[in-house]
């Protein structure tokens, strides 16, 4: 299956320069300059996992009145004591903010994202923004780890309630909740969960979004049912402890098995193409086990949800959350939803976009402000992610595959790196404190990070160029920009195609400063620029050259997506996956870093995890598979009609904050209470139909 090639077309060919004028030019390698200190403004209140939650039957529980006169009164919803599991999720009134809520309200989201389908395990996008994090639960859950003490660090019980391990950590047995039910009122049970794991995790054919594999959940890894409410997940290693993260959201979240099922190509005469488009964005009222349904679609304006009157969990006052009955997502772009928040007809924003902060800041300063500005730690980070695949992975042409081949070679990715300056491509985003030069790998600033592990390529042109002319790129037609050798690709120019999505001004600010660097260093590059949701096929087939990329969460978090740091398996590694018969090519020190990822999943040793991280940092800032290119905090712009937000919640850590504030336990207090429902007193409707239940 793993097959070693050497990038050596190129070492061979002779230079005309001298080497020692070349020597003289050349820069080594450093570790970077520290970050400029930028605190974050909030701080969390740190507690235990079971501080947040608890799994009991309490005595009582109760809904919104117009819940009970109008549906259940009038028989067409049972009581909300038969529509909860026997031991609903009950949030803890000590762990409030603002203590126990009260009903009604809306929160108008703003996102840039589109919906392709409701078809989430199959790996259609709804959107982003907190919509799939709305509409899905997952096993466990990780974004309200921020708050939760560094002693107790482990993802929360969520549709899986609890879990142990066997004796030898080779059996992890999990218990889910029973009795809840999806939005439509079918149970939820280990049907959905086989469904899910069988039909498509284990499926090569079918992806869910977020990528999960069997590869994410350990090689060899099987999933066996024990009863309606139990499975034991069966492993190679023992103690796979990083399973539990990925048993949280983006990875292990099912979808409605009755509703899916029949249009499953194994169950009916479907392609896998007419199984993925079989719930388009226009079909509403899609069963989610979420705490609100979709009820209306108006293409590029607006996605509007009811709150779901089966809805799993409550306050410790009985009362069936969540507490805002309506959620709106505008259908816009990532840009104005910073500008819709801060001006207060939008509710709530993740600051990413440097560009951004300087406007967001003086409108959030004002004393009238509508909204609260906080910005967190510096967790988000870009990089320049080069294809490394050179066997095939995205059928490239000649063209793109001598481009793979410099990929591949180290001089080249050294001289890219070498002629990008960080310091300009930061302040080209936003002056002041913000920014941090980023060699690439974990974050500065997270748990694993270790500055003396970070190989840093300091800007100079002068080093670039003397590596791409030991590479063996010359400008053979004196046009400015470097050409492959005479045999190559028929020694034209070295054009390099940089993908990056049109929907984030950042990415596309980042882009453009690569490419006037590039060209300083003699290389053409590129900007292939299209929608998020084409961005991300592109970049799942294996069709690109370069893209420029903000980087998956585990490079901050590590814990979680592990499997995902290096090529660990033939769909794990971002910018190297296999090629269409599943061989991967993977270079030495790409599989070093595989075999450091695996041996940190299967050591249990805090000391040791951290040396391995260390190991892991060298490896990746030597050998780059991705090049970084800047870092910059976040900040969380929510209005301030909202109670029961918590403190310090990053825009991202374990999970975006649409996850991370707990949104089903938010409400807003009743003098506070806006006028913004679209349709107030309405329940979903049946699935498939058009429209609320009124
Ligand atoms: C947050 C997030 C919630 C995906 C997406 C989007 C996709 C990526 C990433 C972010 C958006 C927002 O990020 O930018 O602030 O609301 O949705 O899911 O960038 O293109 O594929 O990983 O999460």
């Amino acid at each position: 299956m793993y097959t070693f090639l050497r990038g050596t077309a190129y070492a061979v060919l002779s230079i005309s320069v001298s080497a020692t004028a070349l020597q003289a030019q050349m820069v080594e390698p450093t570790t970077p300059p520290p970050p400029p200190a930028f605190d974050a403004q909030g701080e969390p209140v740190f507690v235990k996992r079971s501080d947040v939650f608890e799994y009991r039957a309490l005595d009582s529980y109760s809904e919104p009145e117009w819940v009970t006169k109008k549906f259940v009164e009038t028989g067409k919803l049972p009581p909300v004591e038969e529509r909860l599991p026997a031991e609903p999720l009950v949030y803890k009134t000590a762990n409030m903010p603002d203590g126990p809520g009260v009903y009604g309200d809306v929160m108008r989201h703003v996102i840039g994202g589109r919906p392709e389908g409701w078809n989430y395990i199959a790996g259609q996008s709804q959107g982003w923004g907190g919509i799939d994090i709305g509409l899905s639960e997952c096993l466990t859950r990780t974004g309200p780890l921020f708050m939760i003490e560094p002693e107790d660090l482990e993802p929360m019980p969520n549709l899986a309630k609890s879990w142990e391990w066997s004796e030898d950590g080779k059996t992890l047995t999990v218990h889910l909740i029973e009795g809840a039910k999806w939005s439509d009122g079918d149970p939820f049970d280990m049907d959905d969960i086989e469904f899910y794991w069988n039909d498509h995790v284990l499926n090569p054919d079918i992806t869910p979004l977020n990528g999960a594999t069997q590869a994410s959940f350990g090689e060899g890894t099987t999933l066996e049912r024990v009863d309606d409410y139990t499975f034991n997940f069966h492993f190679q290693t023992p103690f796979p402890e990083q399973v539990l993260y990925n048993m949280a959201y983006g990875n292990f979240c099912p979808g409605p098995s009755h509703i899916l099922k029949p249009e499953h190509p194994s169950y009916s005469d479907n392609t896998v193409e007419e199984y993925k488009n079989a719930f388009p964005p226009e079909m509403m009222n899609v069963p989610v086990m979420g705490a609100w349904v979709t009820v209306e679609y108006r293409p590029d304006d607006i996605i509007i949800m009811r709150r779901n009157p089966y809805y799993w969990k409550v306050d410790e006052t009985g009362k069936q959350l969540p507490y805002l009955d309506e959620m709106h997502y505008r259908l816009s772009t990532w840009g104005d939803r910073d500008v819709q928040a801060v001006a207060g007809t939008g509710d709530f924003s993740n600051l990413e976009q440097a560009e951004n902060f300087v406007e967001s800041l003086r409108s959030s300063a004002r004393e009238d402000a509508p909204a609260k500005l906080e910005f967190g730690p510096r967790i988000i980070g870009y990089s320049l992610y080069p294809n490394l695949s050179g066997n095939g992975w995205g059928q490239p042409d000649e063209r793109e595959q001598a481009i793979r081949e410099l990929n591949r070679n180290l001089k080249f990715r050294q001289a890219v790196s070498y002629g990008i300056d960080r310091e300009r491509l930061g302040n080209s985003l936003v002056k002041g404190p913000f920014t941090a030069i980023y060699p690439g790998g974990l974050h500065a600033g997270t748990s694993y990070y270790d500055a003396d592990s970070t190989v840093y390529y300091p800007y100079s042109v002068e080093t670039a160029k003397a590596l791409l002319a030991e590479v063996g790129l010359v400008d053979t037609d004196g046009n400015g920009f470097l050409n492959f050798p005479e045999d190559t690709a028929g020694g034209v120019d070295v054009n390099i195609s940089l993908l990056t999505t049109s929907d984030y001004a950042t990415d596309k600010n980042l882009t453009e400063g690569i490419v006037a660097m590039m060209e300083d260093i003699g290389l053409k590059v590129t900007p292939n620029i299209v929608s998020n949701n084409d961005r991300d096929a592109l970049r799942r087939s294996g069709e690109y050259d370069w893209q420029t990329l903000r980087n998956p969460p585990n490079l901050v978090t590590v814990i979680q997506n592990t499997p995902q740091l290096a090529p660990t398996g033939p769909q794990t590694a971002e910018g190297h996956y296999a090629n269409a018969d599943g061989e991967l090519d993977l270079l030495l020190w790409e599989q070093e870093m595989a075999d450091v990822v695996n041996a940190f999943i299967a050591s249990r040793d805090p000391v040791e995890r951290a040396e391995l991280m260390k190991t892991y940092q060298k490896l990746y800032t030597t050998n780059m598979p991705a090049i970084g290119l800047t870092q910059y905090p976040g900040a969380l712009i929510i209005n301030k009609r909202f109670s029961n937000v918590p403190a310090g919640a990053p825009i991202f850590m374990f999970n975006w904050a649409e996850d991370n504030i707990i949104r089903e336990r938010v409400y807003v207090a009743e003098d506070a209470q806006q006028d913004h429902q679209v349709y107030p007193e309405a329940l979903p409707g049946a699935p498939g139909s058009d429209g609320p239940m009124e």
